[in-house]
């Protein structure tokens, strides 16, 4: 009798990647990817979630990763399923987050005939995977438990990187498709349940001579700032300490989660279109963390005339601005430390720098929340901060694109406890419903979301089966009928088309998507309703919606006015 190759393959992959810490699995329903959706659905070390739509798989998959820190493996059968990957698949390559790719395909002598649900899927996703194997038909021959077995090894190894990212194995499967009852092709594993393959990474952690030079100019430019965006991967006990030792503000965009400690000034958003502020206070040194902030007063300020260091272990040199004079290749958290370290006895001070900073903090942090809790009206700045104060510590907060994430960065006042996630590798404002469920299938605590109307709308998909997922998640969303990001950007001047092409109104009621569903949702008519209303659905649990109607034009006009109300308190 024929021994059973296929289903054999199929669970030794999945029995590997069980090994190596894979908890969570994403698939869309289809016939040809069956060998491996059984057996991922056979083994109870990994979740599965299924998904209708390939999109939002993949995104759930991604939410799950980005949460965990674990790689998830997303599958799908052959066609335009794979297709609809892609999208996840860029924001995991730009976002270094590690996700196993798995397309089923037709065997060879099925391709490029006209045989059905069949595309060229070889290198599909292009440079943005680390690694594509053509898997090749799965075949009883003697070295198959070293051959399936590395590869699945492997295929986690190189997504975890450094850097972190996507991989793509294209799976051929020749019938039939489900277990044959024939006896399986032997392909043991490890006997000691190790995984086939492990890789070792030694941290990269600077030398001496670096962290005495980097001392150096620390200690030489006592008007230095901390400067951090998303991926710095730093903790904010070692940026805290570097930043007391030097004397040096924090300005970190929140999605890094480094906005907290004594030195963070929460308000470089305002105070920076402050020209006075902005002139007085220009550093010598800037030691940047991850991402360049989302902040475009920020960013033209940090221009090439500020010498900026960037630690940039994975070289992705995360430099819009090409001001950069130093890229350090090494990991943050060593570096930090050792820093801390050399500074710590008797660093020189330019106490007055700090102290501006400190006093301006105050003072425009004052008068930011004077004018917003003056305000019943309800405010997209205001929703921001407030929803951010909504969550208990431990809870995972997930900002979509467009203003919300820009709203927390300008409005949000220094927290800790809280875990921060965006889609920020691509900006996209797709897939965001489905990161934020997959990010609250692999959270402890509650997973609250801000997001608007329109990057709701994108992965509506998203919510389907959303109720049964047994996941806790607060969709706090920016109801303000169109693209608010629009009005604040030079296409406003152009009023002819503008509503056409950019508000794009839609009209929907958006309490009535989540009622398709299944799914509760609250709609707040004042300020001061957001936080119970936030608090209430956390404590309820499920997957509920919060709705915030705004109104793009005096969403402008309030910001405009806080922006004011800091310039003429400093
Ligand atoms: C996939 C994708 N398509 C288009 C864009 C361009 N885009 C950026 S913001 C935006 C509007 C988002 O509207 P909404 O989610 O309602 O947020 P608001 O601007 O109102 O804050 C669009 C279309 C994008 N970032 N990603
Ligand atoms: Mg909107």
């Amino acid at each position: 009798m024929t021994r059973d190759a296929t289903t054999a393959f199929a669970r030794a992959l999945v029995d590997e990647w069980a090994r190596a810490g894979v908890h969570e699995a994403c698939l869309a329903p289809g016939s040809r990817s069956a060998p491996l959706a059984l057996a991922l659905a056979a083994d109870d070390r990994i979740r599965v979630h299924v998904h209708l739509d390939e999109r939002s798989a993949a995104f759930f998959a991604l939410g799950t990763a980005k949460a965990s820190g674990s790689p998830a493996v997303v599958l799908c059968t052959s066609g335009t399923a794979a297709a609809n990957f892609h999208p996840a698949v860029l924001e995991a390559s730009h976002s270094r987050t590690a996700l196993i790719v798995c397309t089923a395909d037709r065997p060879p002598e099925l391709r490029d005939t006209g045989a059905g649900q069949t595309v060229d899927q070889l290198d599909l996703y292009g440079r943005a995977v680390r690694w594509f194997c053509e898997v090749g038909v799965p075949e009883d021959h003697p070295s198959a438990a070293a051959s399936w077995r590395s590869t699945a090894a492997r295929a986690v190894a190189e997504s975890v990187g450094p850097p972190a990212g996507p991989v793509h194995l294209n799976l051929a499967f020749r019938e039939p498709l489900v277990p044959t009852g024939a006896p399986l092709v032997e392909a043991p594993g490890r006997a000691d349940g190790r995984p086939w393959t492990t890789v070792t990474r030694p941290t990269r952690a600077p030398d001496e001579v670096t962290v005495t030079r980097v001392a150096e100019a620390v200690r030489a430019r006592p008007r230095g700032l901390i400067v951090a965006g998303w991926g710095s991967d730093a903790s904010a006990e070692a940026v805290d300490r570097v930043a007391r030792a030097a004397g040096w503000p924090v300005l970190a965009d929140p999605i890094s989660g480094l906005r907290q400690g004594g030195n963070a000034v929460s308000t470089y958003e305002a105070l920076l279109r402050s020209p006075g502020f902005a002139d007085r206070h220009r550093p010598d040194l800037v030691l940047r963390l991850g991402a360049a902030p989302t902040s475009k007063p920020l960013s033209a300020w940090l221009g090439p005339e500020a010498p900026q260091l960037l630690v940039d272990p994975d070289g992705a040199w995360l430099d819009p601005g090409r001001g950069v004079a130093e890229r350090l290749a090494v990991d943050s958290e060593p570096l930090l430390t050792a820093l801390a370290d050399a500074l710590a006895p008797g660093a020189e001070h330019d106490p007055a720098w700090l102290r501006s900073w400190h006093d301006a903090e105050r003072a425009a942090r004052a008068a930011l929340d004077d004018l917003l809790d003056g305000w019943e009206t309800l405010f997209e700045g205001r929703v921001a901060r407030d929803t951010l104060d909504a969550l208990p510590d431990g809870g995972t907060l997930v900002v979509a694109s467009s203003m919300p994430v820009r709203d927390v960065e300008a409005f949000a006042r220094p927290r800790s406890g809280v875990h921060f996630l965006a889609n920020r590798g691509v900006n996209g404002i797709d897939g965001f419903v489905s990161t934020v469920l997959g990010a609250a299938a692999a959270s402890q605590g509650p997973t609250v979301a801000l997001v608007g109307d329109l990057c709701l709308l994108h992965d509506a998909n998203g919510l389907l089966g959303a109720g049964g997922r047994g996941v806790d998640a607060t969709f706090v969303v920016l109801d303000n009928d169109g693209g608010g990001i629009f009005s604040f950007l030079p296409q406003a001047e152009q009023p002819e088309h503008f509503e056409l092409l950019f508000g794009t109104p839609h009209g929907v009621d958006l309490a009535a998507l989540p009622s398709m569903h299944g799914l509760p949702a609250d709609r707040v008519e004042k300020a001061g309703e957001v936080v119970p209303a936030v608090e209430a659905a956390i404590a309820a649990g499920g997957v509920r919606f919060v709705i915030v109607p705004t109104e793009r034009a005096d969403n402008v006009r309030r910001h405009r006015d806080a922006w004011k109300a800091v310039a003429s308190a400093l």
